[in-house]
């Protein structure tokens, strides 16, 4: 099957064209630099090749706050729209070949149609994302109180078919886990008893692992706070952990960067899930205060690359247990959202291209020989590498585009998608 292509490939050859030479002496000369340091830069590029991270399709679509949205030329305006507009992410970057859906935000009647659609541009599914945080036209049951964690059994039971629903989706589809973030929680002392609350949450939890096929994982997103803002039932990594200890194998702890206090050391809690086989995977962004969903590696491009350091130490040892599924999880209020994404899926790479420059048995030495500078140094030198070189080689030899965001700007998608998409004047509030 021929993988349709949203962009003119022309475009991508032509862009290509103007800079293949000096990408040709700047890889050149980044590979004699670490063959000096006895690193052979085709094992790296070709270990960059391989790796990918899913793309959210909320993540394509104007994001907003609260206060306001500010929606974008040519928004996508269903699921098929979204899918295509992904296709524009993977054939440039060539590091974004699957697509993490929300339902009932990307509710399509024809499961097959929307399957064989994203198909038809050579994208999967990774994991499928339930929603018992907001009311749809015509249901039943409120939400106002919580979802998985009321206090009425009715409105729990309609939650639980929800997530065992989305199951159902996600097997039509090819996911193969669900990730089931619960904003229920309260604004007040008092308005709830907390272990009364995680009781409620387990019993119906339970429910919903006892419906995951067999080859399926059960991913909890935990979160510090919003939409409640005195206490949240899943609210650090401590009571995912214990939950999905409580759950069973197959029920892991998913890390979004922003679901944390500020200054939280997020890369030991990573080592600590990894430790404990409990790691289910990552939503990748960026945040300076609360959950502000901005662009990975945009504010704290350190504690990115500090994650990614756990990651591929634990996968250099081959550690029990690790698969961890790798997401974006971004809100672009005021970019071009496909420009945000093929910035962040290039940010995610270099920091996991530099992970994988980090010499690990002389880091190792000199830990154990309490080195204090040695060992900082043999990290922060695997950082402060410029790797670029290696992420376009990569993406170029993918088939992708040198430098993505200007093949984009030319090729004029934004434009014809305007055109062709009415604009969607509604500035409504909320992130999606
Ligand atoms: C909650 C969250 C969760 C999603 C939503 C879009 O803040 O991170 O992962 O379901 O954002
Ligand atoms: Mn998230």
């Amino acid at each position: 099957m021929t993988i349709k292509m949203p962009v003119d490939s022309d475009a991508i050859a032509a862009g290509n064209n103007a800079e293949q030479a000096a990408l040709d002496s700047d890889f050149a000369a980044l590979g004699e630099h670490l063959a000096r340091r006895g690193i052979d830069i085709e094992a790296i590029t070709t270990a960059v090749q391989t790796f990918g991270v899913a793309i959210p399709t909320w993540g394509v679509g104007t994001g907003g706050t609260r206060f306001a949205r500010f929606p974008g030329p040519g928004e996508p305006r269903n699921i098929l729209e979204k899918i295509e507009d992904c296709a524009v992410v993977q054939q440039l970057s060539r590091a974004t070949p699957t697509l993490s859906l929300h339902f009932p935000w990307d509710r399509w009647d024809d499961l097959r149609e929307l399957h064989d659609h994203a198909a038809s541009f050579g994208l999967g599914f990774d994991a499928i994302n339930s929603n018992t945080f907001q009311d749809q036209p015509g249901q039943q049951l409120s939400y106002k109180f919580g979802g998985m964690t009321h206090t009425d059994r009715a409105v729990r039971d309609q939650a639980i078919a929800h997530n065992v629903e989305c199951i159902e989706i996600g097997k039509i589809i090819g996911s193969q886990a669900i990730t089931v973030w619960v904003g229920d929680g309260t604004n007040f002392p008092g308005q709830q008893n907390f272990t009364a609350s995680l009781e409620r949450y387990l019993d119906s939890m339970r429910q919903v692992y006892s419906a995951l096929p067999d080859d399926w994982r059960l991913f909890i997103e935990h979160k510090l706070y919003e939409p409640a803002f005195y206490s949240t039932v899943i609210q650090d990594w401590g009571t995912n952990y214990l939950c999905a200890s409580e759950l069973g194998e197959r029920a892991q702890c998913l890390v979004d960067l922003g679901h944390h206090a500020p200054n939280v050391n997020i890369e030991m809690i990573v080592a600590r899930l990894i430790q404990f086989r409990k790691l289910a995977g990552f939503h990748f962004n960026d945040s300076k205060y609360g959950d502000d969903d901005l662009d990975a590696g945009s504010i704290q491009p350190l504690q990115l690359f500090l994650v990614f350091n756990e990651l591929v130490d634990a996968d250099s040892r081959g550690a029990e247990g690790f698969d961890p599924a790798y997401m974006l999880d971004q809100s672009h209020n005021i970019t071009d959202p496909i420009e945000s994404l093929i910035y962040s899926a290039a940010t995610v790479l270099s920091m996991y291209t530099r992970a994988l420059l980090v010499d690990r048995p002389v880091l190792h030495n000199y830990q154990e020989s309490n080195d204090v500078i040695m060992a900082r140094d043999t990290l922060m030198s695997a950082y402060e590498t410029n790797v670029q070189p290696i992420v376009a080689m990569a993406r170029v030899r993918d088939g992708g585009a040198i430098d993505p965001i200007a093949t984009y700007r030319t090729s004029g998608y934004r434009q014809c998608k305007s055109a062709e998409r009415p604009a969607n004047r509604a500035g409504s509030a909320g992130i999606i």
